[in-house]
């Protein structure tokens, strides 16, 4: 039986990475003075670092503009980070970003039938609070047992720490528990902590080659082209995930 569903964010929850945060990080580079820009494409590599500011980080080493040395660095990506928060929520409050397709329903399953809810990110926690004030209303807090933030868990994904955390904070087993992710790291992140994970694949992640994986599909909003198949119906649902779940079968 499932007793709680985590919920990754970024890529889950909402595709808030190619619209949202790159383009809120290139309006924190115009606004600091800084010159360069990440492109759709880039920023798709640049994912592979979890973390914003560890991205902004990573970046750095391949940009001729960037400052000389480690402190100076540090300076300017913590700047550039609260910076790209700012312009991030500026941008959700104005809509750029919405639930993606089934995620709305899904919630509504689980509170219905008492299965509890958690978010589980490596998201700097304003980010959270901006994006689910908007999309689910002031109230969105009350609606999850847990939330695990970057500033809980520094140890980003793929370290276990966030889904630790948030399954010492429900007082779950992990084999109680099914993750929502759309990253290899994510999934990874699940699976290091003994959680079962759902793939929905995202705009920057269609593919993920790890496993195994309690299924994978393109969106909770469709049944067609789920791995197992899923029954048919409009959407993914909680007793879709519980067939998932109960089943011996994993897939790769
Ligand atoms: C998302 C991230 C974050 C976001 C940006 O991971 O890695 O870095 O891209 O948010 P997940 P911050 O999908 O696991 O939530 O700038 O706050 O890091
Ligand atoms: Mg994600």
């Amino acid at each position: 039986m499932i007793r709680a569903l985590l919920w990754d964010v970024d890529g889950t929850l909402a595709e808030t990475e190619r619209d949202g945060h790159r383009v809120a990080f290139n309006q924190a580079f115009a606004a600091a003075g800084v010159p360069w820009r990440w492109s759709v494409e880039r920023y798709g590599a640049l994912l592979a670092i979890s973390g914003g500011r560890e991205r902004l980080l990573h970046d750095m080493d391949t940009q001729p503009a960037a400052p000389h040395g480690a402190a100076a660095r540090d300076e300017l990506a913590r700047r550039l980070h609260a910076l790209k928060n700012d312009c991030y929520a500026a941008l959700v409050a104005r809509g750029a970003v919405r639930l993606r397709a089934g995620v709305a329903a899904l919630l509504e399953d689980c509170q219905r039938r008492g299965v509890a809810l958690g978010i589980v990110t490596t998201t700097s926690r304003c980010n959270v609070a901006a994006l689910l004030a908007r999309v689910l209303g002031a109230g969105w807090a009350a609606r999850f047992a847990v939330t695990v933030c970057a500033e809980e868990a520094p140890r980003k994904k793929p370290d276990p720490q966030a889904y630790a955390l948030a399954l010492a904070a429900l007082g779950l087993a992990s084999a109680e528990v099914v993750a929502l992710e759309d990253s290899p790291a994510g999934i990874a992140a699940a699976q290091r902590a003994g959680i079962a994970a759902v793939h929905t694949r995202s705009y920057y992640f269609p593919d993920v080659p790890l496993a195994p994986l309690l299924a994978a599909g393109p969106s909770l909003g469709q049944t067609e082209g789920w791995h197992p198949a899923a029954a048919r119906a409009e959407r993914v649902s909680l007793a879709q995930l519980e067939r998932w779940h109960c089943a011996p079968r994993r897939v790769s």
